[in-house]
C-alpha cells in the first residue's frame, strides 16, 4: 500500500515546517563571548515564552555557556556561534556563566 506511506511522509513534512517556522518565530537573543567575558551579562527575556539564545565566541579558546536551573550547557568553539532553545521561564532572575572562565563570565536573564 503505497498512498498511506505517501501520506505519512507528506504529513511529516508539513510537520516539520510548521515546527521550524515556531522556531524562527522564537525571541532571540544575542550574546558574544569574548575577553572571558560575556556581552551583554544581563538578557531581559519575556517570562513564560520559550526563547532562544545565540552565542558567539571569540575567546581564544573554547566556551562552556551553562545556567543551573533550568540547567543548560552549551560548549562553543573559538569562532564559532551556536544557539540553544530555553524553556519558559517564570518571572526571576536566572544566573548565567562561563565554565571555562567562571571568575570572569558570569550574567543573568531577568524575566520579566
Ligand atoms: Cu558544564
Amino acid at each position: 500500500m503505497i498512498f498511506p506511506r505517501l501520506l505519512a511522509r507528506v504529513l511529516g513534512i508539513v510537520a516539520l515546517t510548521a515546527s521550524s517556522a515556531v522556531q524562527a518565530d522564537l525571541p532571540t537573543f544575542q550574546v558574544v563571548a569574548e575577553n572571558g567575558r560575556f556581552t551583554p551579562d544581563t538578557i531581559t527575556v519575556p517570562a513564560n515564552t520559550r526563547f532562544r539564545l545565540q552565542l558567539t565566541n571569540r575567546n581564544a579558546g573554547p566556551e562552556e555557556f551553562e545556567t543551573t536551573s533550568p540547567f543548560k550547557e552549551l560548549v562553543v568553539g573559538p569562532g564559532v556561534t551556536r544557539s540553544t532553545i530555553f524553556p519558559p521561564l517564570k518571572p526571576g532572575t536566572y544566573p548565567f556563566f562561563g565554565e571555562f572562565h567562571p571568575d570572569t563570565a558570569k550574567g543573568r536573564f531577568v524575566a520579566q
